[in-house]
């Protein structure tokens, strides 16, 4: 099998290259993405000469639809992916979100080819603290942010598509990742590597807010079972009953590295800050068989800290960067 991966050189899709020279070596991987603020070649390294990288956009008509006739599946990751960032600054998230999408979309029509869209839990809004529920693939579409806007017109770009043109394409909503190759902007990376800095933990706000955490590698092993054994046309909800608040996360880290469990600051709130996702991820579980292998969140966190104790040349070049624009907002 070809299989274009685009954003491969960002998070979760630079792991789900790993993953899949790994477990499927009879995959032909080329990976397409725009080395944008969060993309990195070193996420690749590894890869070495296995895969063919091609830095260009997902917008661009022409060279999309070059790579998408030379391949079999397209594995669609490239986005822009940080709500904060989309609150400065929604333009780029409305470009890569919603036109490169559209651009991928058509190209996939025209030459007849597979799409896994990956998306996220953030398109359904949030719920209550003390909501029995939980998003299910029924949930109706009601996001906050410009990102989660812009990720909800890409999923329903993708459905209206299956519908109308027929197209062969899958889309999972997956909740909050972690794990080794994420951006250090994100929350927790950022605390991981505050603490491996000298810096203290910055909470949003009070830090009641909940995210329903999963193992990177837990969501690259349901994307590889939707691509399997995933219904034409299906939707698929990806989580690993990993609620956690915030507060409660940056508290393990702190034990976890050996701090007090007071060292960190409250800083500014996010505005229009979604309060709580968590997923029922019952129909995967069911249908495909999949199960995540981080049981604990504690196991997952530890290997996450070492990663980035380990790693320290792939994240210290930007890490001041980082902190100075978050400083400006007052976070
Ligand atoms: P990321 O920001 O780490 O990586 C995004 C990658 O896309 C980068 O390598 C970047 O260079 C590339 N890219 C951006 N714009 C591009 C463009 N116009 N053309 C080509 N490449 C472009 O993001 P991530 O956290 O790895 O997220 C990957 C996908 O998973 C996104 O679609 C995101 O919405 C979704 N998702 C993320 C999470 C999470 O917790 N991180 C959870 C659920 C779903
Ligand atoms: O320094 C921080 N302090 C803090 O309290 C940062 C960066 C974040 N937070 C809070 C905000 C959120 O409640 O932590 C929580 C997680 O924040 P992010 O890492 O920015 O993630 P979130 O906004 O929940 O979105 C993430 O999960 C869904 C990904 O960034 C998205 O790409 C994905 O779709």
């Amino acid at each position: 099998m070809n299989l274009l991966v685009t954003g491969g050189a960002g998070f979760i899709g630079s792991n789900f290259v790993h993953t899949t020279l790994r477990d499927h070596p009879e995959c032909r991987v080329t990976v397409l993405d725009a080395l944008t603020y969060a993309g990195s070649r070193a996420s690749l390294a590894a890869a070495g000469d296995r895969i063919t990288f091609v830095e260009g956009r997902i917008e661009d008509v022409a060279l999309v639809d070059r790579l998408v006739g030379g391949n079999d599946v397209v594995v669609h990751f490239a986005a822009e992916s940080h709500n904060d960032n989309s609150i400065n600054n929604p333009s780029p998230f409305v470009t890569t979100n919603v036109v490169g999408t559209f651009t991928l979309l058509e190209a996939v029509r025209k030459h007849g080819r597979r799409l896994h869209h990956v998306s996220t839990d953030e398109v359904f809004g949030d719920l209550e603290l003390d909501d029995p529920e939980r998003f299910r693939e029924t949930t109706p579409y009601n996001p906050s942010s410009p990102y989660s806007a812009t990720k909800a017109g890409s999923d329903l770009l993708v459905k209206a598509w299956i519908r109308t043109f027929g197209i062969k394409a899958t889309i999972s909503n997956c909740s909050n990742n972690y794990g080794p190759y994420q951006h250090i902007e994100k929350f927790i990376p950022r605390q991981i590597t505050n603490v491996l800095s000298g810096r203290k933990p910055r909470l949003y706000g009070e830090g009641k807010n909940v995210r329903d955490w999963i193992h990177v590698d837990d969501h690259n092993a349901a994307v590889w079972a939707i691509l399997e054994r995933g219904q034409p046309g299906g939707y698929y909800m990806i989580g690993a009953d990993g609620e956690q608040n915030n507060k409660a996360v940056i508290a393990l880290i702190l034990e976890l590295m050996g701090k007090p469990a007071d060292w960190y600051d409250h800083v500014n709130d996010r505005p229009g800050h979604d309060l709580r996702y968590a997923i029922d991820a019952t129909k995967i579980r069911q249908e495909l068989g999949w199960r995540p292998r981080y049981t604990t969140f504690r196991e997952g966190l530890a290997a996450t800290v070492a990663w980035y104790r380990d790693n320290a040349a792939w994240w210290q070049p930007i890490k001041a960067a980082v902190e100075a624009k978050y400083a400006k907002h007052g976070q």
